[in-house]
């Protein structure tokens, strides 16, 4: 019987007393332990009518239970599909009903909101807190540890990770037991992982950073992880001393460099810095290695492939670029239009293939063929060049997508929203820089004719709908959209225009 992901990441470690994840408060779980308690909840999962291929949705805060149920459902052959904790109810309810969830995991504060959601998908609901509580580990208290692990093969599906879509609805990117473990197994080679290793882990583990990059590679190592709840700038400094290494979005970085604390005796013990799912600043690496001595790995990668490109461990990491292509990943740089591929340092789009990459979106089998190619190449949408030295350079999108501190914005999705407010006419949004957060959000909104748009009211409902992160944090309101020839919304226009929207002006 084999399941690649369990035998290579989980089963090295059963019985083991190394500590695996060390928390905030000064407690260790142990391998054992965290196997253990992955056991009693693969046993509950599975009693609660979960087999395998099944889905079960999770929208709990970051806890070593909720890394346990990700462990679980690779024990039981389920597909793992895990929520932004930020997502309202309703965003909740179209995941749920698309994934056809079997089980809906949730914290149990909003239990009785979102029992509705699961009983109309007919998902079982259960409930985990981050202190441990709720219903799921209840039941699993009451379940063995052992835990027959399920037959699973190369190509079943490990996990269902939605990113949202430039027509507004949000994609399920399917991942197999393939893509998770080829690409643990380039990282920790490339990155130069190992059992020694401490990695200083403060991102959230529903986003393929946190949970594939960071926690199988740290799995695949048998190394430890320092596991912060969140990114919290004042707990980071004070456990930077113990770890090896660290990853982050680039606003772990800068808000870092603004600490007059983060110096260079600080991080005397770290090996490796790694950055990504965001455009890292040459400026941000460059201020980054002055002040500390180290050069930031910036590593390239997407949902729907994990990672693609890093910058090498050893060598020449280039400020601004995001380095070679991994090993067993191929990528080239093809123009948008013949998709023919082009020469080195043309800019076009990039083409990825690999065992990293995806198997299709779910139930969405004409955006599959529009993005993935009979030939294995899935087209990023990102605009890139590979420069005389093969590096790649992501030097723009092709995609109408704001990156917000790592998370990514479909214009179109807010558009919708605000489209169907009272006295909107039409509106446009697009991204401008913000110090903190990479590029944020501005919403530029035509009135109907004669009426006058109430925003208040507008944030009002946005809070309601809207995970945080999407909302908009600047309006504008204009008397009409820039438009072509051909009617189309100048949206570079509007870019420059607001360009300085989040930029603190001297006087
Ligand atoms: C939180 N807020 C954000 C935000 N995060 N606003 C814009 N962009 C963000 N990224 C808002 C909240 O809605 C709230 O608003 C306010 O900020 C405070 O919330 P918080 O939770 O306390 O925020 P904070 O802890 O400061 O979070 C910022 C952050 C976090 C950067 C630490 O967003 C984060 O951990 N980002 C990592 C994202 C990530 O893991 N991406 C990987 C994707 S995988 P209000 O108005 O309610 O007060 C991928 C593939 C790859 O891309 O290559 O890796
Ligand atoms: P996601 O859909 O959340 O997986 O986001 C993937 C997108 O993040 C990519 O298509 C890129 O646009 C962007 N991205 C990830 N890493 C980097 C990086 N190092 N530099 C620039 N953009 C990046």
């Amino acid at each position: 019987m084999t399941n690649p992901l369990y035998d290579r990441l989980f089963a090295p470690h059963e019985g083991k007393e190394a500590v695996f994840l060390r928390l905030s408060d000064g407690n260790t779980i142990s391998y054992a332990s965290f196997l253990e308690n992955a056991g009693r909840i693969a046993n509950t999962l599975v009693s609660e009518g979960a087999g395998p291929g099944d889905r079960v949705a999770v929208h709990v805060n970051k806890s070593p239970d909720a890394l346990a149920l990700y462990a679980a459902c690779i024990m039981a052959g389920i597909v793992f599909l895990p929520l932004n904790t930020a997502y309202t109810p309703a965003e909740l309810d179209y995941f749920v009903k698309d994934s056809q969830a079997a089980i809906f995991v949730c914290d149990p504060g909003e239990a009785e909101e979102l029992e509705p959601i699961a009983r109309a998908a007919g998902a079982r609901l259960l409930t985990l807190a981050s202190d441990g509580s709720g219903t799921l580990t209840e039941r699993a208290a009451g379940q063995p540890a052992e835990f027959q692990k399920v037959d699973r093969g190369d190509d079943d599906l490990a996990a269902l990770l939605y990113t949202s879509g430039t027509t507004g609805r949000s994609k399920g990117a399917m991942l197999t037991q393939r893509n998770l473990l080829s690409n643990a197994e380039a990282l920790i080679d490339a990155w130069r992982f190992t059992s020694d290793d401490v990695l200083l882990h403060a991102l959230p583990i529903f986003h393929s950073h946190g949970l594939f990059v960071a926690t199988n590679v740290m799995l695949l190592a048998g190394g430890s992880m320092i596991f912060l709840p969140k990114f919290d700038a004042e707990t980071v400094l004070a456990q930077l001393p113990n770890a090896t290494a660290m990853m982050g979005v680039p606003t772990f970085y800068t808000r870092l460099l603004d600490e007059p604390r983060f110096s260079r005796d600080l991080v005397a013990h770290i090996r490796v810095f790694i950055s990504g799912s965001a455009p890292l600043l040459a400026e941000t690496h460059d201020r980054f290695a002055e002040r500390t001595g180290h050069r930031i790995l910036e590593r390239y990668g997407m949902t729907e492939t994990s990672m693609n490109t890093s910058n090498p461990y050893d060598g020449d990491r280039r400020a601004g670029t995001v380095g070679f292509p991994l090993p067993g990943v191929e990528v080239k740089v093809c123009d948008p239009e013949t998709g023919s591929e082009l020469a080195p340092g043309e800019i076009g789009v990039l083409w990825v293939r690999g065992p990293n990459v995806f198997k299709g979106y779910w139930r969405m089998p004409e955006k599959t063929r529009e993005e993935l190619r009979e030939d294995g190449f899935f087209i990023t949408g990102d605009l890139s060049l590979i420069d005389d030295r093969g590096y790649v350079h992501i030097v723009g999108r092709g995609k109408d997508l704001i990156i917000s501190g790592g998370y990514n914005i479909y214009p179109k999705e807010i558009e919708l929203f605000l489209d169907r407010q009272p006295g909107v006419k039409e509106s446009a949004v697009v991204g401008a820089p913000h110090p903190d957060f990479g590029e944020s959000v501005v919403a530029v909104l035509v009135p109907e004719a004669g009426e006058t748009i109430d925003l208040d009211a507008i944030e009002t409902v946005a809070r309601r709908e809207l995970a945080g992160f999407k909302r908009p944090r600047r309006f504008e309101i204009v008397a009409e959209l820039p438009r072509n020839t051909m009617g189309k919304v100048q949206k570079n226009t509007l870019r420059e225009r607001f360009a300085g929207a989040f930029l603190v002006t001297q006087s």
